[in-house]
């Protein structure tokens, strides 16, 4: 094994002019967390595998998503995406040198059941998913592995509806059972689902993520969050009777939330921001929690939100040993009567996001997507809202990071100078770092993303990795200045960053 400090030694100095943009931007160092704190990098089987028909892997509702002219903006496809399916070892290896203790992947469900139907095992799919994990473990880097990051089996969304039918709740734990079985031997941090919102809300309502559904948007996403939910408890009941006791890990669920503030003082304000919270949050987490979905959403959604069975809710009850929170952004929230967003799930919040302080200024810099602004203190409020509603769980914040615009004329020694993304890691991390001396039991911190990548919608126009991937040359894999960063503050190791590091 190569041990970073060979790799990175001549590679790294900083010049005097850089290393005093370094300590402008808060004095963060690994000390500041816990030593059993784990630092990761992420990505998902669709953004980042390709070899979409290679190792008998069935299609995917992404794969004909993609292949629909208009449904992303540069035409673009995950056929081939970073080819992470042939280059796993070399990505692995960088993990290494940079120092992360671990990689979020993501199974792809159709390589392992083709049709999702469950009949028969893919060998080869599970052959794959075997390599990339032992490779993981040899270099002490550990997997963390989501089972459905969004790429449901075409077979299922043609045959059945996909997230619309509950008895995709029976193909998810046929599924959830046959990962368990095959790879919980050393796979000890599971999480079932990301993102059950985006999911539901751009997959079933507004349309822009596969299965690109808008035609009942007053229903379907709500259904397709439900069975979400259902499919969730499922696995971590079949987890918990068959695997738990012999294997010993844990299971969680990704969630996302971007923090809602209030934008006065004035009370419908502060009362839209709570509601805004819970149409993201408490969505998910407080069927978990709680039993069954926010008090405001069964007012404002009446009979349009599904019901749980009594059985239901104690399948869901305690169904988390951590929270997986996916946090990029935040914003402003006022009431209004009418939101001027679209798609039912906004059209029922009655609110409306807002990207500016008083004054006109933005609330924090504006990354490359178009939602997406850096505002460190929102991580900070969001994890203490969960210790607090939710009884101070375990938390890994499972993704967090900001995106480059691709520039096809900038040279590349200006798009691995990611300035902004070294920025805005150290002010979230130091509102991570806050929010633990504030109570919050959070546990660790993922990078978004290891690698540039496919950005859904967005096809390859944007770049949110710490290693850049050179797309006109064969896919060639280069370093940020932000994944160097990173390796530097895991060295920093005791005490606070000195003046040669
Ligand atoms: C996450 N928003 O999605 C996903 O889990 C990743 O696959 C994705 O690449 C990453 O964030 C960056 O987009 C999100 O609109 C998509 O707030 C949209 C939002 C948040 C997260």
């Amino acid at each position: 094994m190569v041990k970073k400090e060979d790799f990175f030694f001549n590679n790294n100095a900083l010049s005097a002019e850089q290393q005093e943009e370094e300590n402008d931007h808060g004095d963060i160092s690994r000390s500041d967390f816990p030593p059993n704190f784990v630092f990761g990098v992420a990505t998902s089987a669709y953004q980042v595998e390709g070899a979409c028909d290679e190792g008998g892997r069935g299609p995917c509702i992404w794969d004909a998503f993609t292949h629909i002219s208009g449904n992303v903006i540069d035409g673009s496809n995950g056929d081939i995406a970073v080819d992470q399916y042939h280059r796993y070892k070399e990505d692995v290896e960088l993990i290494a040198k940079l120092g992360f203790d671990a990689y979020r992947i993501s199974i792809s469900w159709s390589r392992i059941f083709p049709d999702g139907l469950g009949t028969k095992v893919n060998e080869e799919g599970i052959t794959y998913y075997n390599n990339i994990i032992n490779s993981l473990l040899e270099k002490g880097i550990e997997p963390y592995v989501t089972l459905y990051h969004w790429d449901l089996p075409l077979h299922l969304h043609e045959t059945l509806d996909g997230w619309l039918n509950k008895e995709i709740v029976k193909y998810f734990s046929i599924y959830a059972d046959t990962c368990f079985a095959n790879f919980g031997d050393r796979v000890k941090n599971w999480i079932t689902l990301n993102e059950p919102l985006q999911t539901a809300v751009n997959g079933y309502d507004v349309g822009t993520f596969a299965p690109g559904r808008k035609e009942k948007p007053e229903t379907e996403p709500y259904l397709a969050a439900h069975h979400q939910l259902l499919a969730h408890a499922s696995a971590v009941s079949i987890y918990k009777s068959k695997y738990k006791e012999k294997q010993g890990g844990k299971v969680g669920m990704t969630v996302d939330c971007e923090w809602a503030e209030a934008n006065s003082d004035k009370i419908e304000d502060k009362i839209a921001a709570a509601r805004r919270i819970d149409f993201q949050l408490g969505w998910y987490l407080d069927p978990i929690y709680y039993g069954d979905y926010p008090k405001v959403m069964r007012e404002k959604l009446g009979h349009r939100l599904p019901k749980f069975t009594e059985e239901e809710k104690e399948l869901l009850t305690n169904s988390l040993d951590f929270v997986g929170l996916n946090h990029y952004t935040t914003r402003f929230i006022s009431h209004v009567k009418e939101s001027p967003e679209e798609g039912d799930f906004y059209k029922a919040q009655t609110m409306e996001r807002i990207v500016e302080w008083e004054g006109g200024e933005l609330i924090g810099e504006k990354a490359a997507s178009e939602w997406l602004y850096m505002v460190p203190w929102g991580i900070r409020k969001v994890l203490n809202y969960i210790a607090r509603r939710y009884n101070n769980p375990p938390i890994y914040v499972t993704e967090n990071g900001m995106d480059d615009e691709e520039n096809e004329t900038s040279p590349l020694h200006e798009m691995l100078d990611d300035k902004l993304r070294v920025v805005y890691f150290k002010r979230y991390l130091a509102a991570v770092s806050q929010a633990i001396k504030d109570g919050a039991d959070v546990r660790g911190h993922f990078a978004w993303s290891l690698l540039d990548n496919f950005e859904w919608a967005q096809g390859y126009t944007k770049r949110f990795g710490l290693i850049y991937v050179d797309y006109k040359n064969g896919l060639t894999r280069h370093p940020k200045s932000s994944a160097y960063w990173f390796s530097r503050f895991f060295k920093g190791g005791e005490g606070k960053k000195s003046k040669s590091d």
